[in-house]
Order: C-alpha cells, then structure tokens, then sequence
C-alpha cells in the first residue's frame, strides 16, 4: 500500500463514548473499515482526555463477530434472516392481533439502560405512547426511581434530581456510590478519580460511606464502613447535630419549608441512638455532621448503594435535606441544577410526577410516572395457577436485558416463554432476546451521529457535545429510532398504515433526532432564539472541537421550583411518618438464623451492566464474578480464597468463586450482577467461556424500596457455604 493511500485511508474522527453516563469524548483512528485506536479527546470540554479501559470495547463491539445485523426470526429452537419490511409487517401483525384480542395492556414494553445513551430513546417513547399499555417498564426501576421521587416531593418535579457540584465543593460526603469506577451517575462526571484528588489538592475533604473500602474509598480522607441500609439512621443522627448545635445556614435561594417537622422529628435521632442501626459509632456521626455544618460548602452525594434498599426514598431525602439545612442547596459548591442546551428540567417539571395512576394486577406496586416497577413484570406475564397465562401476552424490550438485571429469581425466562409474541430489540441473541420471536438489531454505537441531550442535565459542568459518525452504516442497517418509529407506525390505527403509509414513513424519516436536537438548541436557553446572534445552534455545536462548555453550574432552582407554594420541602408529611415508623422498630439489626450475611452488589471498571462480558478485552484475567467477603466471616465458615462456594437467599442460590478481603465490612458480602451468560441459545460466544452467575437469581422481587417499588437489591440476606461436592483446587 502507498504511504498516500494510507495517508487518505486513515482518519481519525471525534466523538463520546456512549457506554456510561460519563460520555467522555473520544478520537477514533480508523483504517479503512478497521479502528486501529481509540483514545480520550483532550480538547472535550467535559472529560479532557481522559478515558476508562471500557472505550476500546467500542471498537470490538462494532467488529464483533456475535453482533446480528439483520432482523431474525424465530423458527422453532433457532432463528432466521429476514428482510426489514418482512419484519415490521409480522410485528405489527402480531402486536395488533394480542391487542385487539386481549387489549391495549396486553402488550408490554421495556426500556432498557442503554436506550437512555442515545437521542433515539424519544422514539421508544412515541412507540409506548402509540401501543397506549399501562404495562410499561424500564431499568429506571431497578436505578434512580428513588432519587426521582424524593425530588417530586421536595421540589416538585421527578426531573428536578439535584447534581453535586464536585468540581467547587470544599467536602464531598459520597454515600453508596463509587465514582471512581462509575465515572459518577446523575452527577455525570468523567475522571471522577481526578475530579476527586482536585478537592483534597484544592485544601477540601472527602468522606466515602460504603460497607466495602473501595476504589473511591481509597481516594479519600476517611472512609466510614456504614452497616448495609444503616444511611438513613447515620443521617438522622447528622441532623440531629446540626440541629443541636445550631445551623450555620447561607440565607437559602428558595425558601425551606417544614423546618419546624424536621427539627422535631429529628429531635429523638440522637447519634447514640442512630449508631447501631447506622453501624457508625455516635463520635463519628457527630464529627461528619459539624464538618458539613461548618465547611465553606459541603455536599452528600448518594447514588445507587443506598437507591437499591427498602429505604432508597427516604435516603435521598435525607440527603436533599442535609444539603438544604446546611446552606448547601443550588450554591456553589453544593447540590444545583444544570443550564443544559435543551432545557429538560424546565420543559418537563410542568408534566407531573404522577403517583399511583394505576396498579400493578396484584395491587402491590402503583405507577410512578405513568411506569410499572420491573420487579412486577413476571407476575404480569404469569397466571395465578402453574401454566396458567396472565393479562400480558406481548412483549417489546429495547435496550434491555431484564433476565439478567432485574431481581426475579428466575421466573421471567419461564415468563418470557409463556408470551404469544416477544419482539427484542438488540444487537445479541441475549439471556432475554433468546427468547423472543424476532429480533431487531440498531447499528454498532460508531455508527451513529448524535447530539446527546440527557446527560448535559446531569453533568458536574453546563456542556454542549456533538457525536460524529465513526462508520457509515451498511444500506439496508437501521437506526433504533428507525426501528421505532417503524414499530409505531405498525401499530398505529388503519389509515396510518395504509393509505398514507408512504407520505407518513417519508415523514417519520425526516423526524430524525438531529433535527428535533437542532429545533431544541435553537430555542433553548443558550438557543439563537433567545441569546441572539452569539446563542447556539447544532451546526455550532458539531463544528466545535471538544464540544462547548457552557460554564459551571448557576443558581437557579427559583426558576424551576415546581411545587405548589414554590418551596423546597424538607419534610414532607409521608417521609415524616415512615421515619417515624422505622424510628419505632425495635429491631436494629436484622438477622435470621438461616440467612445470617447481608448481600450488595458491586460494579468492576471493566463491566458495564450486563453486556460486555462478549469482549475479551473486557474478561480477560481473574474471574470477577466472586463473592466478596469478609476474612472472620470465610474463617468461620472455614472458607479459603479461590474455592467455589453456594450463596444462598430464600429464594435462589448461585455458586460463585469466594474472594476473602477486609475491604469489606464483616457480615456483608458483595457480588456484582450482569453476570450468568451460561443459557444455552445466547449468541455470545466469548461471554459463555466466562459465564459467572445471575446474581439477581437471588434478589426476591417482593423486596423493595418504600415509596417507588424500585428493586431493592442491596437487602438481601443470604447464607454461604462450601459448594456441596466440590473439591478443592
Ligand atoms: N443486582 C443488581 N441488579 C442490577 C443493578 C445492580 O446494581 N445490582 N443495577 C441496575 C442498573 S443501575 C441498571 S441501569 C440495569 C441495567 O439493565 P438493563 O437496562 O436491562 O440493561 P443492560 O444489562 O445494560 O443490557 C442492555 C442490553 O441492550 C443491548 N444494547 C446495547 N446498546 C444498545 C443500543 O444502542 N440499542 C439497542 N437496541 N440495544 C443495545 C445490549 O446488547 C444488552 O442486551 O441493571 C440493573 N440491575
Ligand atoms: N464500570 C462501570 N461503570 C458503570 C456501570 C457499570 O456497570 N460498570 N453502570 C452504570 C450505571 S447503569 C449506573 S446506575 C452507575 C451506578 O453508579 P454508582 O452508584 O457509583 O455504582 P456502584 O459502583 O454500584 O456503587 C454503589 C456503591 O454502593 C455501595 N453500597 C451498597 N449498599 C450500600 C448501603 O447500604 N449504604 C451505602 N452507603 N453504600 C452501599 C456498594 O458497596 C457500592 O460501592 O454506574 C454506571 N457506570
Ligand atoms: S467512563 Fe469509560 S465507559 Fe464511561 S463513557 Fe467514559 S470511556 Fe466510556
Ligand atoms: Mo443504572
């Protein structure tokens, strides 16, 4: 090859990297159709330059072998290729067919994690706004959908989900969150190791609270080994410091209101009392409330250790409300609320957070903005007696993998199979797809261009960044929100599907999230339309190397208040009351005889949920789906590193490698989900020779979070023994 060929063949495009929230900004060297190198983009205006181990498997995904690229079709136990048109018509037919025999909740939908990383996730909108089920689902309920009603109660909009201002604060409090390996999540921040050291370097404090020293741990001055679940009852106790000692309160940009409740709820929290359920002596609990209390600024930030615990709600609130009594709400250094290009926040606070619209069929769990908590989904799927059928007969999943990331001991593969018609949207024959009657593979991630618009709402800095296209997509290769919007379109009443089907599928293609992205910077708060000639538009944002940076979070929850009287909550009626009620359980520390350990979860660099264990890069070296446990703990059972060991719960057990650490609070132990890639029919093959175990076998879906029915994953009690029959190696 001539040095000027190679010269023309070899390009280097810039982009994000589209597998976490972090979206850090990426240059991919390409060489003919091969990427030959993927590294961070020091001139993104958000990550400069820095990158996790994960960005590489971008470039794998995209050339893997596993990946479909055609839609598939089920016949018998295997799937076939067929052509798009072929598939959206049986699609339609079948979706249309459950719905006019057993109606409009007949068919269900989930929305999985990646769904949110693309700008196409509006479309898997539209297309559950066209099927008009009530049995929506998404990974929102096994994630943030406590953080989101604590923010509906306290300032009024589920959106209004407030970011810690890492870069300016004077002490960082992070409870049940590990940024160092997440990059941070509804507090987007890429290089979070770096972000960190900048406070201590700067002259500021970090505190970690997490039963397990981790990698975050490990960064900061102190790290506080919080009993699992034990957040609420350390924060009480903080409160009650703060209250006792006198608050030292910055005039609030928004009026507080309920200090009075609080004060006299928190009046019996004494960090005496609060210290055994917390697992965090009284000294402790005083020493981090007055470091709060007395920092220049201060913020706790709380993520989804505490999320995935019965108490996930009232953990969020209270840490709104620490950071509210201190001074620390919308300032500097504190809790704010972003500028981003397309203001969501304020376009969505009006719409309502919705609570109890409607139930699920047992009346257990009640709709939380107009979605169903996943722990249900089974029940939906299953009748009352064994072989019986339930109310859904259909299923569309896109983005998701629910068999092996939500907690239903095992019941939704037998659910999956009882279904009339299941369409997968994915690019894997997954632990889910396997079972589904068509698949529906979008493009790799390099072969998309996009402008993201969620998680500039989230980012620890106001940022406007363009996704360049890494490949053009084969002809006949689809977009998710093509597949969307097809798949509404099929489900749409007549006359949509017959005699305007032309002009409208016309139409639907030009509706492309580029042009609705252009049309929501143009008339955003930084849009032309309002800031004149100098304002933003997607032409000027795709143009900037880098992206642009829209400077640090500002004040401004006065314009976005959304309750009725335009007051931050600090106490509202029904956390007072559950509070209460917890305050009045006698028993501290629950344990059964049985099931004598605490499970957590816990995520690796180099995992992302459940669909990297395809990429060799990303499951080369140690096993990482072990059982982490405490060395009193494997000694009383007289268990030794390495040996394979059966944790149980009351509903499932797995059998996993135990790896002994003090890293990890005595009574606890930690194995990460995602894992258990050993079904048979799954189409990844690299993943199968480092299967590990579903972690969520073991999780009852009955337990969850108070308020919201999110998955509470963190609580389970489980017991741990050497595998039956297993010799040691
Ligand atoms: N026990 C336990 N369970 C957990 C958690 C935990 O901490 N502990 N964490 C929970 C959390 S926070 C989350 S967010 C969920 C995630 O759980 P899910 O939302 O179910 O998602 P993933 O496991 O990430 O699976 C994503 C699927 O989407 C496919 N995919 C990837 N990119 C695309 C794309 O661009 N388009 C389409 N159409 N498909 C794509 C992948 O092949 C994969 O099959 O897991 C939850 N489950
Ligand atoms: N590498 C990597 N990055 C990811 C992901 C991934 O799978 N891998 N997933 C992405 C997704 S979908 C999300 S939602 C985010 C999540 O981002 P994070 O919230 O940062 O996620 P985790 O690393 O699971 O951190 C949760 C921490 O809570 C601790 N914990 C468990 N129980 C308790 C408790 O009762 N109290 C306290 N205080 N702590 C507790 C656990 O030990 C763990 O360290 O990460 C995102 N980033
Ligand atoms: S932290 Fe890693 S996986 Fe997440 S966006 Fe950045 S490079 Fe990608
Ligand atoms: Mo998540």
């Amino acid at each position: 090859m001539t040095a000027e060929k190679t010269a023309v063949s070899t390009h280097t495009v810039a982009r994000q990297c589209t597998l976490c929230e972090a979206h850090c900004g990426i240059l991919v060297t390409v060489d003919h159709d091969r990427v030959t190198r993927i590294e961070g983009d020091p001139d993104d205006v958000l990550s400069h330059g820095y990158i996790c181990p994960k960005a590489t498997a971008l470039a794998d995904l995209h050339h893997d072998p596993d990946r479909l690229r055609r839609p598939m079709r089920r016949v018998g136990d295997s799937f076939e290729e067929i052509d798009w048109d072929e598939a959206f018509a049986l699609a339609g037919s079948r979706l249309r067919a459950v719905q006019r025999r057993h109606g409009r909740d007949a068919v269900a939908m989930y929305l999985g994690n990646p769904a949110a990383h693309s700008s196409s996730v509006l479309y898997g909108i539209a297309l559950r706004v066209a099927l008009l089920t009530r049995k929506f689902y998404s990974a929102s309920s096994i994630d943030q959908f406590p953080q989101e009603f604590a923010a509906w109660k306290m300032f009024g909009s589920n959106v209004l989900m407030p970011i810690a201002d890492v870069d300016r604060t004077d002490r960082l409090l992070i409870l049940g969150a590990n940024p160092a390996v997440s990059n941070g999540s509804v507090t987007t921040m890429p290089d979070a190791r770096g972000r960190i050291a900048a406070i201590r370097r700067r002259g500021g404090s970090v505190v970690v609270v997490d039963p397990r020293r981790t990698e975050t741990a490990r960064l900061a001055d102190e790290h506080v080994a919080v009993r699992p679940g034990g957040d609420p009852y350390l924060l009480l106790g903080m409160l009650h410091t703060i209250f006792a000692d006198g608050i030292h309160q910055k005039p609030a940009t928004v009026p507080l209101t309920g200090m009075d409740h609080l004060a006299e709820l928190v009046a019996a929290c004494t960090p005496e009392e609060m210290a055994p359920r917390a697992g965090v002596d009284a000294d402790t609990i005083r020493r981090l409330a007055r470091d709060h209390n007395s920092a220049r600024s201060a913020v706790a930030y709380a993520r989804i250790g505490v999320c995935h615990q019965v108490t996930g709600t009232l953990t969020h609130w209270l840490v709104n409300t620490l950071n509210a009594v201190t001074g620390n709400l919308d300032r500097p250094g504190g809790q704010m609320f972003s500028s981003p290009p397309i203001d969501v926040a304020r376009l969505m606070r009006r719409l309502g957070s919705g609570y109890g619209m409607w139930s699920s069929r047992t009346g257990e769990y009640k709709s939380f903005r107009t979605e169903l908590p996943v722990v249900g989904m089974a029940d939906e799927m299953l009748g009352d007696a064994q072989g019986s059928v339930g109310p859904v007969r259909a299923l569309v999943t896109y983005a998701g993998n629910p068999v092996l990331s939500t907690p239903q001991g095992g019941r939704l593969d037998e659910a999956l199979d009882s279904l009339d018609f299941f369409v997968a949207v994915d690019m894997y024959l997954t632990e889910t797809s396997r079972h589904a009657d068509l698949i529906l593979p979008p493009v790799s991630h390099l072969e998309r261009e996009e402008f993201d618009f969620l998680f500039p709402v989230f980012s620890v800095r106001n940022n406007a960044r363009f996704s360049a296209r890494v490949f053009e997509p084969a002809a006949d290769a689809l977009e998710d929100w093509q597949i969307m919007s097809r798949l509404t379109l099929e489900v749409l009443p007549l006359p949509f599907r017959t005699w305007s089907a032309r002009p409208v599928r016309a139409l639907l293609d030009r509706l492309s999230p580029l042009r609705l992205g252009a049309l929501g910077v143009l008339t955003g708060p930084h849009g032309v339309l309002r800031r004149g000639r100098r304002g933003l538009t997607l032409g000027r944002i795709r143009r900037a190397r880098g992206g642009i940076d829209l400077g640090p979070l500002q004040p401004r929850l006065r314009s976005l208040v959304s309750t009725r009287d335009r007051r931050v909550h600090v106490a509202p009626p029904e956390f007072v009351d559950e509070t209460r009620r917890l305050a009045a359980d006698a028993e501290i520390d629950y344990r059964d005889e049985e099931f004598d350990l605490r499970l957590i979860g816990r995520r690796h660099l180099r995992s992302n949920n459940s669909w990297l264990h395809n990429i060799p890069t990303m499951v080369k070296g140690r096993d990482r789906c072990t059982v982490l446990m405490h060395p009193d703990d494997a000694a009383s059972r007289s268990l030794v590193h390495g040996q394979p060991v059966t944790v149980r719960s009351r509903i499932g057990s797995i059998v996993v490698p135990v790896e002994v650490s003090d890293e990890i609070r005595a009574g606890t132990v930690a194995v990460p989900h995602g894992w258990g890639h050993d079904e048979k029919g799954v189409g990844w093959f690299t993943a199968a020779a480092h299967p590990g175990a579903n972690v969520n076998l073991l999780h009852d879906p009955a337990v969850t979070d108070t308020f919201t029915g999110n998955a509470a994953v963190n609580a389970t009690m489980v017991n741990v023994a050497a595998k039956a029959s297993a010799a040691i190696s």
